[in-house]
């Protein structure tokens, strides 16, 4: 599929391009890994149970490229495809989510160019999880690339349905029946319901100490 939209002599241009968005992910991933053992060292706790990381391949920029109408090239890339690099962060509690995001924010060599709250508005299926579009400097050795990064916060309950859902969205090739739709949706619910137990117990638990 990309081969058919790129160009031989400029796979080494792509190449070079997700270099770079490979040192953005780099770049962010160790700000993430530095919160996190901070916050252990000063409050005994971590936010952060894991993070997944990943380049978007390039069959799949082409592919959400033509998607979304554009023609394939790496300005276009550039420009119109926000998670060529994506973080995901899952935390245990709700909470986190938001301590993480405004620990994230107030850093003041990132810019902030987009949050996408749907834990606060979830997506009509289900969809819970907080998306930030971000934008950091990456110093190399000629100049100076301001690059996306999206981080994904979800806790462990929202990650668990967002896997499950993604893999029955691929199994039924995007056509999913209603009543799996709906059993989706309930489930949802449930994990949310989850979440806010999950985090008022903590507090519970948190007034022991
Ligand atoms: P993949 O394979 O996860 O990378 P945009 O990226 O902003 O141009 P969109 O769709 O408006 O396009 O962005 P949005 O809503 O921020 O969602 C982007 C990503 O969030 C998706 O990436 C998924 O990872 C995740 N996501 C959004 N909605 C859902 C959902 O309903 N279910 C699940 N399981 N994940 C969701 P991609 O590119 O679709 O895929």
């Amino acid at each position: 599929m990309f081969n058919d939209y790129i160009n031989k002599d400029d796979l080494n241009d792509w190449r070079h391009l997700l270099l770079l968005y490979k040192f953005a992910l780099d770049e962010m991933s160790t700000k993430l890994t530095i919160l996190n053992e901070e916050f252990q060292q000063i409050h005994s706790y971590n936010p952060i149970e894991h993070i997944k990381s990943r380049i978007k391949t390039p069959r799949s920029i082409t592919l959400k490229l033509i998607r979304k109408g554009h023609e394939v090239s790496l300005e276009n890339a550039k420009n119109y495809i926000y998670d060529i690099a994506g973080i995901r962060v899952i935390t245990s509690f709700t909470s986190d989510i938001y301590n993480l995001k405004d620990l994230i924010c107030k850093q003041n060599d990132i810019k902030v160019i987009q949050i996408k709250d749907y834990i606060e508005n979830p997506k009509p299926n289900g969809y819970r999880s907080l998306h930030l579009l971000l934008e950091i400097p990456v110093f190399l050795s000629d100049r100076v690339e301001n690059l996306k990064v999206e981080i994904q916060l979800r806790t462990i309950a929202m990650d668990f349905w967002a896997s499950l859902e993604h893999k029955i969205h691929y199994k039924f090739d995007k056509v999913v029946p209603s009543y799996i739709t709906e059993q989706l949706k309930e489930c949802a619910e449930l994990a949310n319901f989850l979440d806010e137990k999950m985090l008022s117990i903590n507090e519970e638990v948190k007034k022991y100490k």
